[in-house]
């Protein structure tokens, strides 16, 4: 399996940059070149581009490929890379490192860094528009709407206010699940049902790879607050130790390390038993599910 998802990642991850790179604006206009460069230091360079590969193996599982959802897949990477520039700023998380590199604020200014993440943000939805150059507009306005759920106010905004509001108080589970299905898990939703959605897929395959994505998305933040315990920034290319000094509601705080990490197998296995009624099309979002659960990075 390892072998098989490498060569698969690979050849998807290469597709998914070369398209990033195209769909990126250069800086060719009158418009000052540090916007377009500072977009692109977000976009491109390292990133596991977990959430593009979701959406191209989630049109796969059900006879679709990933070209036919190439501009949403990467759009929805720009809108991940938007949310993790401004997650950085200091008046957020105050990161410095990310992607193994200084954090768009580090390197271009505050300023800098929350012009290019509303430039990220606008420029994914002008590409989602682009995307019903080659695409039914119901499924294309379908997952339009889905996006915008995704990252509004019952979305990643939503669990990142509670995220911000949680730091220092009591942690308790419902809260703790709150933040995590809304600040990580619904763009990782959202990324499987809009492949789904784009390539056709019937009611059913919909409503199992809706359950897929939930389990997937909660077990893919809970390895991120272990890893953020327990990791090698090197391998991280970010910072660890972050959320114990802010004081963060996370898996191991309320959990322990050992019960999170059980909790992370047991939502992956129910991942994986989601895709029961799929065939070897859906093997890549198997390996993806295996992956979420092992990675150290
Ligand atoms: C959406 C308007 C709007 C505002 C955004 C800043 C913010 C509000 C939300 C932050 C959401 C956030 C950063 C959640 C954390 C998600 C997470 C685990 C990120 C790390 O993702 P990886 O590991 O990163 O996939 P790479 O670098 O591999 O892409």
């Amino acid at each position: 399996m390892q072998g098989l998802f490498e060569a698969y990642a690979r050849e998807r991850v290469a597709r998914i940059e070369q398209a990033l790179e195209s769909y990126l604006p250069t800086a060719t206009s009158r418009l000052p070149r540090i916007l377009p460069e500072a977009m692109r230091y977000a976009v491109l360079g390292q990133g596991k581009r977990l959430r593009p590969l979701l959406c191209g193996a989630a049109a796969e599982a059900v006879g679709g490929s990933l070209e036919q959802v190439l501009p949403t897949a990467c759009a929805i990477e720009l809108i991940h890379a938007f949310s993790l520039v401004h997650d950085d700023l200091p008046a957020l998380d105050n990161d410095e490192l990310r992607r193994g590199k200084p954090t768009v604020w580090k390197q271009y200014g505050e300023a800098m860094a929350i012009l290019a993440g509303d430039a990220l943000l606008v420029h994914a939805f002008g590409l989602l528009a682009r995307q019903a150059e080659q695409s039914p507009m119901e499924r294309v306005l379908q997952t339009l709407r889905l996006l915008c759920d995704a990252v509004g106010i019952d979305g990643m905004v939503g669990g990142q206010v509670e995220d911000i509001l949680s730091e220092g108080e009591p942690v308790d589970a419902e809260k703790l699940a709150y933040i995590h299905t809304h600040k990580t898990g619904a763009l990782i939703r959202a990324s499987v049902l809009s492949g789904a959605i784009l390539a056709g897929a019937s009611e059913s395959q919909r409503a199992a790879l809706d359950a897929y994505s939930q389990s997937l998305g909660l077990a893919f933040q809970i390895v991120d607050d272990i890893l953020n315990e327990t990791g090698d920034p090197q391998r991280l290319g970010k910072s660890a130790g972050t959320d114990r000094a802010h004081q963060k509601a996370t898996y191991p705080r309320l959990y322990g390390l050992e019960t999170a990490r059980r909790h992370a197998h047991e939502a992956i296995q129910r991942a994986l038993d989601s895709l029961h009624g799929f065939d070897a099309a859906a093997d890549p979002l198997r390996w993806i599910a295996q992956f979420t659960v092992e990675r150290d990075f």
